[in-house]
């Protein structure tokens, strides 16, 4: 195994997933031997918190912190497991990391996911995956049921005491499936719409159950954080944040790809490593962190990339997989895109995002046929305002979507007027497009 490449590192070219035979002589389950059978599940909560795992799903939430809320056996009311559930309903425009490490290495996430329901004192574990990624389902089924046949899942695993089960649930399709109180409906069998926080799922989650819903490559870290150690994990990284990043680059660049690195790895550095940019080979800007990130420009890409940093220059590095806009790309054009998808995506539940969205939308469409008015800009703008922040909508879906819209106002307004002003896009036009 790749000491730099943690997660990728014995993934094959092919995806072809390991048999558990192959994988057992990389050194397989040796960390899940480790854990369930000379740590308690405080030892292995204090080592994760330990190594700084953030979550990789989009929020960076420190995987420790949310799993300190799951009770203890006893402390929990009523009867009933308590749930681990991992997000593999990955849907974020730009995001591919987790198809490839669901469908390539899915022993690894089952490492991972019993440690993480050991720390949790969770007897169930459901691994939600895209409905779309159908080798991912096939893979992960079939590797579960290796593991079970082996012992490491199951009753009294490896003779430890510790019960617990675990199976594949396919996702309905839909990009809200991936907010955690969403899926938690899904799985109930209702409709996907997110439920009011608090209570958080830890309190009170599938089937009113205590519940933890941590993302693939979060979980995917937690074997190597226990059979390596938390300072191990640490090293790997840049910056204060542990571990490595899957990120994924898309977009304008000569080979679109994932690519773990360092954790504070910069754009700059990526692109490179993904071809370096595409069509005219110049940077206009790029998203750092799939389609719900704000823009940032040129200038910024040798920031680390990780969730402080990126923060703190105005974005979200969320998912950490980019997309790149070379300077025949249209930032108007794209923004235009992520909110029609974002707008087809609302589950519809509360008014700012159903309603608002599709108005958007229309909005955005009208002024890339260069058809738009002078004030709707001004609409545009009194909309990001008005529901982009936080709290304003059940979930972050509209927040996420006013993201982009909101920087590229704020960095390309120019662009934005030239469309009104000109009829047309004037990028397109000039790249004889249009
Ligand atoms: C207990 C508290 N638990 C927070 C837990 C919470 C959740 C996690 C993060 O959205 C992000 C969002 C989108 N007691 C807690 C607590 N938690 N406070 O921590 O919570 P939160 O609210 O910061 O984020 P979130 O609602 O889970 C996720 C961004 O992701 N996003 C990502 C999309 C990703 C995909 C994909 O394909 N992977 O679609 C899109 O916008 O902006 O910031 O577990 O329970 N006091």
């Amino acid at each position: 195994m790749s000491a730099e490449q943690p997660l990728t590192g014995r993934a094959r070219p092919d995806r072809r997933p390991h048999t558990l035979k192959e994988w057992r002589k990389l050194g397989g389950y040796d960390a899940v031997e480790r854990g369930l059978k000379t740590m308690t599940p405080e030892e292995v909560l204090d080592t994760v918190a330990a190594a700084n795992l953030n979550g990789r799903g989009g929020a960076g939430f420190p995987a420790a912190t949310k799993w300190r809320f799951m009770p203890k056996p006893g402390d929990a009311p009523g009867d009933g497991p308590s749930y681990f559930i991992v997000n593999g309903d990955e849907m974020e425009p730009g995001a591919f990391k987790d198809r490839i490490l669901l469908e390539a290495v899915p022993h690894q996430l089952i490492e991972g996911a019993i440690l993480a329901a050991y720390a949790t004192y969770s007897s169930e574990i459901i691994v939600l995956i895209r409905d779309a990624y159908r080798d991912a389902i096939a893979n992960m089924t079939r590797a579960i049921a290796e593991a079970e046949k082996a012992g490491y899942l199951g009753k009294n695993v490896l003779g430890s005491g510790f019960d617990v089960k675990m199976w594949v649930h396919p996702s309905a399709g839909r990009y809200i499936v991936g907010e955690e109180t969403a899926l938690i409906e899904a799985l109930e069998g209702k409709r996907a719409v997110p439920r009011k926080r608090p209570p958080f799922p830890a309190q009170s989650g599938l089937w009113g159950r205590p519940t933890t819903v941590n993302n693939v490559e979060t979980v995917s870290c937690v074997s190597h954080i226990v059979g390596n150690g938390a300072q191990w994990f640490r090293a790997l990284s840049r910056t204060e944040e542990g571990g490595t990043k899957v990120f994924g680059v898309s977009g304008r660049v000569n080979k679109p790809q994932i690519i773990e690195a360092p954790m504070g790895t910069t754009a700059a550095e990526l692109i490179e490593r993904a071809g370096g940019v595409s069509g005219t080979g110049v940077l206009r800007c790029f998203q750092p962190g799939g389609g719900a990130s704000g823009f940032l420009e040129p200038a910024e890409a040798d920031i680390p990339l990780d969730f402080g940093h990126v923060a703190k220059a105005g974005s979200m590095f969320g998912t950490g997989t980019m997309i790149v806009l070379d300077e025949s790309a249209c930032p108007v054009g794209v923004i235009a895109r992520h909110i029609a998808f974002y707008a087809r995506e609302s589950c519809g539940w509360c008014t700012p995002c159903r309603d608002g969205l599709p108005w958007v939308a229309q909005i955005m469409a009208r002024l890339e046929r260069g058809e738009g008015r002078m004030e709707d800009l001004q609409v545009l703008r009194d909309t990001v305002e008005i529901a982009g922040p936080r709290g304003r909508t059940f979930c972050d879906l509209m927040g996420g979507a006013m993201s982009p819209l909101g920087t590229g106002l704020a960095r390309f307004g120019d662009l934005f007027e030239a469309h009104v002003r000109e009829g047309c896009c004037p990028i397109a036009r000039d790249y004889g497009r249009a």
